[in-house]
Parts: C-alpha cells; sequence; structure tokens
C-alpha cells in the first residue's frame, strides 16, 4: 500500500501521459483485435481511507476503511458499520485493515490487517442472514512483520474455495532478510489454506511446497515483494497479482487456472524483468506478463480485476489495474498469457488504492482520499 508521500509521485502524476503508446501488441496480434473500451467514472460513495472491497450477501458491496471499518454500499453510499476494529489496529506506515472477503456461500467473512503489535492477522467470522456473528470471531493466522511497510494484506477466496492471503517481503527496502526467495518464511509470498478443513486451518495436501524440507506448506507462490492487491478471474480462474516495484520497475503477474502453485516471481533477485541490485534471475523465475518502468509515470502498482461484468462490452476480459500515483485506469489484453495490447481507457481516478468487484462482475475504484466510483460505460 502506498501511503508515501514523495517526489516520485508528484512527478508521477505530471509525466503521466508520455508513455501511453506503450502497446505491446505482437507482430502476430492483428491491430484490429485491440479494443479501448469507452468508460467513466461514476462516483457512488464516499468512506475514509478505503482500501478493501468484496461482493457480500444480497448482492451488496462491502468496503474496508483503514482504520479498522467495515460499511455496506447501499443506494444512498455506505452505511454505518457493521464492523469496527479500530481500537485493534494502527494506521502507521502501511498498516490498517488491509483485506476482506467472503467465502462462497456468505457464511464466513475474513478480514486482514496489522494488530497492535504490526502483525498480520487474519480472523475470521460467521456469517447469518447476512450479518456477522461477532461472538464467532477467531483468529486463522498471524505473521510478524520485521518493519511497518510491505504488507501486502489482501486476501481472497479462490476458485477452489480456498483462502489466499497475500503478504510483503517483511519490508523496509530492497528485502533485507531475503525473504521472498525464502521458502521457510511466509513473507515475501501469496498463501493458500483451508480456514475450515482445520484449527486454525488446514493446509491443502495439494499445496505446492507440503512435501519440501524446510518450506512453508502455506505457500503457493513466492518471490514476492508487496503484493498489494490480487484478484482471480471471474471468468476463468486465473491469478492476477499486482506487486509493487522497489524503484524502477512495477509489475503485474500472472498464473492460469490450472497452476499447480510454485511460482516463483522474482522477488528480491529481480525487479520485473531486471536483476535486482546485481541479483541473478532464479532459474524457474516466472516473469511478470507486464511491467512499467516509473521513470515514465507511476509509483506503486494497485492490481484490479479482469472485468467481466455486463455493461461494458468492449471492456470484458480485460484486466483493469492502475497506479497510486499516476491514477490513470488500463487495461491489460491477453492471450494465452501474453498481453496483447495495454489500453489507456482515458480516465484518471487520483491517487487508486483498491479496486472492487461486485456480484454482477462491475468494478469500482477507491481513492485513498475516499471517493467510491463505478466504472461505467461513457
Ligand atoms: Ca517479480
Amino acid at each position: 500500500m502506498k501511503v508515501r508521500i514523495r517526489i516520485s509521485a508528484i512527478i508521477g502524476t505530471i509525466c503521466l501521459v508520455a508513455s501511453l503508446a506503450l502497446t505491446t501488441a505482437s507482430a502476430d496480434e492483428p491491430a484490429a483485435a485491440r479494443q479501448t473500451a469507452q468508460v467513466t467514472l461514476k462516483q457512488v460513495a464516499t468512506a475514509k481511507n478505503p482500501t478493501a472491497g468484496a461482493a457480500g450477501p444480497g448482492g451488496k458491496l462491502w468496503v474496508a476503511e483503514r482504520a479498522g471499518t467495515v460499511r455496506v454500499l447501499g443506494d444512498k453510499g455506505l452505511g454505518k458499520p457493521v464492523l469496527d476494529i479500530s481500537t485493534e489496529t494502527t494506521t502507521d506506515g502501511e498498516r490498517g485493515l488491509l483485506g476482506i472477503a467472503f467465502d462462497r456461500k456468505y457464511a464466513h467473512f475474513y478480514i486482514s490487517f496489522t494488530n497492535l503489535e504490526g502483525t498480520s492477522t487474519v480472523d475470521e467470522f460467521a456469517v447469518r442472514k447476512g450479518k456477522i456473528q461477532p461472538h464467532t470471531r477467531r483468529t486463522v493466522l498471524t505473521q510478524t512483520q520485521p518493519y511497518a511497510n510491505h504488507n501486502g494484506g489482501d486476501i481472497k477466496i479462490g476458485p477452489d474455495g480456498y483462502l489466499y492471503i497475500a503478504l510483503g517481503d517483511g519490508g523496509s527496502g530492497g528485502d533485507p532478510h531475503g525473504n521472498g526467495q525464502n521458502l521457510g518464511t511466509l513473507l515475501g509470498k501469496l498463501l493458500r489454506i483451508d480456514p475450515r478443513g482445520g484449527k486454525p486451518y488446514a493446509i491443502p495436501a495439494d499445496n505446492p511446497f507440503v512435501n519440501t524440507p524446510g518450506a512453508k506448506g502455506e505457500i503457493w507462490s513466492y518471490g514476492l515483494r508487496n503484493p498489494w492487491r490480487f484478484s482471480f478471474d471471474a471468468g476463468t480462474g486465473d491469478l492476477l497479482i499486482g506487486d509493487v516495484g522497489q524503484n524502477d520497475w512495477e509489475e503485474i503477474d500472472w498464473a492460469p487456472a490450472s497452476s499447480k502453485g510454485g511460482e516463483n516471481y522474482g522477488w528480491g533477485q529481480m525487479e520485473g524483468t531486471h536483476p535486482f541490485r546485481g541479483g541473478t534471475e532464479p532459474a524457474k523465475h516466472v516473469p511478470p506478463v507486464h511491467e512499467y518502468d516509473r521513470s515514465n509515470f507511476g509509483c506503486s502498482v494497485t492490481g484490479g480485476y479482469v472485468y467481466r461484468g455486463k455493461a461494458i462490452p468492449a471492456l470484458r476480459g480485460q484486466y483493469v489495474f492502475s497506479d497510486y500515483c499516476d491514477g490513470t485506469i488500463r487495461s491489460l489484453q491477453m492471450r494465452n498469457g501474453k498481453v496483447t495490447a495495454v489500453n489507456d481507457l482515458g480516465v484518471n481516478g487520483g491517487e487508486i488504492i483498491s479496486f472492487a468487484q461486485d456480484r454482477n462482475g462491475e468494478l469500482y475504484v477507491f481513492t485513498i482520499g475516499g471517493s467510491l466510483s463505478r466504472i461505467d460505460p461513457a
């Protein structure tokens, strides 16, 4: 998460337009295949530092606010908090309530936050008749954090029903502890656990490293720096991760729905497709499907979703994302795991901190300043 107020943020905002022509259509991709949707942002609510959203019971969008509240989007904006853990978290550094998720039956609700010690924490609540049952709360997983930044914090239920948890490399800068490549720590990883299969959870038997000595069985994929936002394509089940770069390269990582896990996304040996500080490319490095150079624009990628809604047919199947410092909403057209075009959707959302997807597949843009906007057809 990017709550850093930095010079590069300002520069990034100024320089954004110069490189919009970064289409990477390959020679064998007909130009006519490129589709740039015409969209607009329709503000639907205001919030206080919204960080995450999740489609909830009754088709409502639930919204997490960083200071520790969860509110439900209705016709007149956000309602009163349905959950308030504000006495249990802080908003210093990159901390706070960072992720929320429902299981597929809306029977359980998960929250991801840093506690008062800064420890990454995932808790579970039962949900009955659309309401959180506070007395059922339990802690599923914790991970101590050596530094306040790079907490990751996004959580999602995957197409397989398991809970995926993104954790950053622990923070500071340059991954000083080498966590990204160390399979002995949960830091710098995407985790996959079965929160209902054991106490406090079970590790799925088909996780990639369950039989690897010294490796944490929870790990699904590794070599991540700060996977602030990730999502699964609601149409295909493919996984997309927005991994925030160190100084130079912002990246989007991808894995097909058929993946058995174990991908090494390279950090801290690689920043995007580039060796980091003289790093050596790991043998099985899975390079990003898309990277962009901060010297052109941006400072921190904000991963989004593959659009699967109905309102904007031209956007269907494209991965919508942005950058916290740039704010331009972009989309990736992909085919067989390759990006065939990078589109500028022609709208700037400001300091975009997160995206959300409602039950109909429509997408929402959250800014750190508090606007919640739906991406509508222009
Ligand atoms: Ca990487």
